[in-house]
């Protein structure tokens, strides 16, 4: 039997604080611009806010860094706005889940203060601190070979006591020693009980896998010969205590109110992710994978691309999607975050510009888990262009990353070539794409703000944006919303069911069939057909059934032909 939830029901967007919307015209948003587009979104089809961390922070890694995980970062407003946001959202029927970032604080909280003061210090080993090595030369070292995932060393040596601080991330970002109990009940007073406790309705887990570090830190092996320090997550991710940790989170706090939890744990085994969450686990509700956003990439080396054909597409697809049938586990579907490009851009085609973002929305609304959608995604918000220069791309992955780039090729005498190459990665897949001003109108900086934001607005602002789609009942912004009706007019099917891939190997056209749920394989009651390519195919029903059409992306089509980039959604009726 099917086990109903809203949060299985619901359709989640995603917030980044800093450029959804500036309401005081100092060029950042806030929570106030947030609270005056919340109409725009209920009438989107929105349940449910996902807004990414707004909490006191250097905004080094924006956000991502916490210093004070009860206060607002004062830019995007103040605690009465958050309660104002919350209010909101629940006078609509809507609900809000914040962004949980536990596994590290930023350098700036009181605790790693205190921690790097001294080696007595009671907080000293609330943090991971190792002694130097030192080579044969006398050099001093790292402890062992871990890579930052914003490149270099996961070490990072301090002066005050003459140790490392383990950091899988900025500098700026010490990782926490979720070894030490103290620092887990801290986190779970400080991070979680202070806002349940305000009427946050769940969390997403930032880095959900990562907290339990293998305690000899050993050097892994060396993946990549010509790099110093090697990509760690391979070997941090999901480690030996994982599941206690999440088990004793859910059983303290989360389990004692009626919230949601999804863990970003980003690459698991199946069995790993039905310990995350199968719901007799009592861990996590549901997690994001990121088999769809790693197609067409290289493991551990974020800026390095790998050509790609549909049937790898639909493969990650059915890795997201599947793993759960048949269990008490939950999934996602999601094509964009704000730690990813966005989805017309990565996964259509310009050509087919309207079209190919209209086909990715009906591919999304027909997939089982919890629909993720992020900000501009609606109204088909693209990758800046290829005439950005480096210079102009602000997240720490890219700037830190280019930087060990010139470092590293500088002097060679072919680096024009391989910086053009860099740079061809960095226009496809950088984290910079998701994060540029939200496009509201055609006015100076798309109506995002009144003055120059943070970061320069997308030049396609004046064709791109809400006001321009809102009336046009043909937009993609109006797909949008015909799509999210249509997921919950047929639930059972559509957020429900369980799925099976027809005709595998066509390299242009993806078919699937949903089941009426995870547990019923026999009647087979929709039917997705959807065109990748640029051909006009001829187009036959791979099985039998009276399928009736209530979904498509074209107008007036042809029964027989699938022009480039259209999807149709059949359901017997
Ligand atoms: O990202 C975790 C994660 O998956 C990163 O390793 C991701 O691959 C990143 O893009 C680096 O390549 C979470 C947040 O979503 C991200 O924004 C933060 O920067 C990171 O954790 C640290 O908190
Ligand atoms: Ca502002």
């Amino acid at each position: 039997t099917i086990t109903y939830n809203w949060w299985k029901d619901a359709t989640i967007y995603q917030i980044w604080p800093a450029s959804y919307k500036d309401s005081n015209g100092d060029g950042i948003g806030d929570i106030p611009g947030i609270i005056s587009t919340l109409d725009y979104l209920k009438d989107l089809g929105i349940d449910i806010i996902w807004l990414s961390p707004m909490y006191n922070s250097p905004q080094d890694d924006m956000g991502y860094d916490i210093s004070d995980y009860e206060a607002v970062y004062p830019k995007y407003g103040t605690m009465e706005d958050m309660e104002e946001l919350i209010g909101g959202l629940h006078s609509r029927g809507m609900k809000l889940i914040l962004d949980l970032v536990i596994n590290h604080t930023s350098s700036e909280h009181k605790w790693f203060k205190e921690s790097r003061s001294s080696k007595s210090n009671p907080k000293r080993n609330w943090y991971i601190w190792k002694p130097p090595k030192y080579d044969e030369n006398g050099k001093r070292q790292p402890p062992n070979n871990w890579g930052s995932h914003f490149s270099g060393s996961a070490w990072e040596y301090d002066e005050v006591t003459g140790e490392y601080y383990l950091r899988l991330y900025a500098k700026s970002q010490p990782d926490l020693n979720w070894e030490n109990p103290e620092v887990r009940s801290a986190l779970y007073e400080s991070a979680l009980r202070f806002w349940f406790n305000k009427g946050v309705d769940g969390f997403r887990i930032d880095t959900a896998g990562l907290y339990s570090k293998d305690q000899k830190f050993p050097d892994v092996p060396i993946v990549f010969p010509d790099k110093a320090f090697q990509p760690c997550d391979l070997y941090t991710l999901n480690g030996s205590r994982i599941h206690e940790f999440h088990k004793e989170m859910y059983s303290e706090v989360i389990s004692k109110y009626d919230v949601m939890t999804v863990g970003e744990v980003g690459r698991c085994s199946r069995e790993a992710a039905l310990k995350y969450v199968s719901a007799k686990e009592g861990e996590m509700n549901m997690i994001f994978l990121f088999n769809i956003f790693n197609v067409g990439t290289i493991r551990g080396d974020r800026f390095k691309l790998n050509p790609y054909k549909l049937i790898d597409f639909k493969k990650a697809v059915e890795e997201q999607c599947e793993f759960i049938e048949g269990t008490d586990a939950w999934s996602t579907v999601f094509l964009e975050n704000h730690d990813s490009a966005r989805s017309v851009t990565r996964f259509g085609n310009p050509k087919y510009y309207e079209t190919s973002a209209k086909l990715l929305s009906l591919l999304q609304i027909t997939l089982t888990g919890t629909l993720f959608i992020y900000q501009g995604q609606e109204i088909a918000m693209s990758n800046l262009p290829r005439s950005w220069s480096i210079d102009e791309y602000k997240d720490i992955n890219t700037v830190n990353y280019y930087k060990y780039f010139q470092e590293r090729f500088g002097e060679d005498k072919d680096f024009d070539e391989k910086k053009k190459e860099l740079m061809d990665a960095v226009n496809l897949v950088a984290r910079d794409h998701a994060r540029s001003p939200v496009q509201w109108n055609d006015s100076p900086y798309g109506g995002f703000s009144t003055v120059e934001p943070w970061t320069r607005v997308n030049d396609n602002y004046k064709t791109i944006n809400v006001a321009s789609q809102v009336e046009e009942s043909n937009s993609v912004l109006n797909f949008w919303k015909r799509s999210l009706k249509l997921r919950k007019q047929f639930k059972d099917l559509l957020i429900y069911g369980s799925f099976k891939i027809l005709d595998y190997d066509n390299q242009k056209v993806f078919t699937y069939v949903k089941y009426n749920s995870q547990f019923d394989s026999t009647s087979a009651n929709a039917y997705v057909v959807m065109n990748f390519s640029t051909d006009s195919i001829k187009f036959e029903k791979l099985i039998e059934g009276d399928f009736q059409l209530v979904h498509s992306n074209v107008d007036n089509l042809t029964e027989e032909i699938l022009t480039p980039y259209e999807g149709r959604v059949y359901i017997v009726s």
